[in-house]
């Protein structure tokens, strides 16, 4: 599935470069707080919500509200940051998405797509986003190093995410400061809280943020990789499909 989707990329990237005002406008100054910061900040476990309409594994999620709305919803109930999933191909969204939904929170704004390519990282930058997500399994360890520091240069915070002990300890190389776990193998779709679990002792440095991604059901999932010693975690699927946000995020 990931050598799919990247396939797919390298075609949308290739538009992107086609798109005159993406690499003559100034970047945007973003308004959005630190997603370091507030997590660090926060001695409970902060929650990234997710604006995701479809995915590869499950179809289509979506409940039918409209992502500002959908996040607008996540802010009030307590969420720390929104991520979006831009991607069209796999996951129906946009980057559309994610500039209507910075326009209506006031907590960081993650674009989370498969980047490759600095010029996505120009095309975040514009739409509003304050994080964006790099991927140790989708880039060669030069690239992702490439990526990370022109993420920076632009201001822009990177959550590098990781499933593997190689994967972490590349990510601890370039000295990344908010790490992801992915629970999900990007591979097989299987998920395992018990990766967070597991990674989580090799990272000793306790001023790295860490999230813990994917699988998140119930309140017990979350107190599980909060006593692993998980500063955050990024819920999709399940508050998607929940109609009580609320309910669901103040569990
Ligand atoms: C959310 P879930 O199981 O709560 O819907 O997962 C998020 O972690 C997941 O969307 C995700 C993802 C990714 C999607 C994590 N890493 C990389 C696309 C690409």
């Amino acid at each position: 599935f990931l050598d799919r989707i990247l396939d797919t990329k390298s075609e949308e990237i290739q538009h992107l470069y086609q798109q005159d005002d993406l690499l003559t406008k100034p970047v945007q100054h973003s308004t959005k707080p630190s997603l370091y910061e507030s997590f660090k900040r926060d001695d409970q476990l902060s929650i990234i919500a997710e604006i995701k309409r479809a995915s590869p594994s499950k179809g289509d999620i979506n409940i039918g509200i409209e992502p500002p709305e959908q996040a607008q919803l996540y802010e009030d109930a307590g969420a720390s940051a929104i991520s979006v999933l831009t991607d069209k191909p796999y996951f129906k969204g946009s980057i559309d998405d994610l500039v209507d939904v910075q326009h209506n929170v006031n907590v960081p704004v993650l674009c989370k797509d498969f980047i490759l390519d600095p010029i996505q990282l120009k095309r975040a930058k514009q739409a509003g986003a304050s994080v964006v997500l790099l991927i140790a399994a989708a880039l060669s360890p030069e690239r992702l190093n490439d990526l990370y520091e022109q993420a920076t240069a632009l201001g822009l915070e990177v959550l590098l995410e990781v499933h593997n002990e190689a994967e972490l300890d590349i990510a601890l190389s370039i000295g990344a400061t908010i790490i992801g776990i992915n629970n999900r193998d990007l591979m097989t779709f299987n998920v395992d809280l018990s990766v967070t679990e597991s990674l989580i002792d090799r990272i000793q440095d306790p001023d790295k943020v860490i999230i813990s991604e994917s699988g998140f059901r119930t309140k017990d999932d979350a107190e599980r990789v909060a006593k692993a010693g998980a500063d955050g975690i990024l819920v999709g699927e399940s508050f998607m499909k929940t109609d009580d946000v609320e309910g669901a995020l103040s569990q």
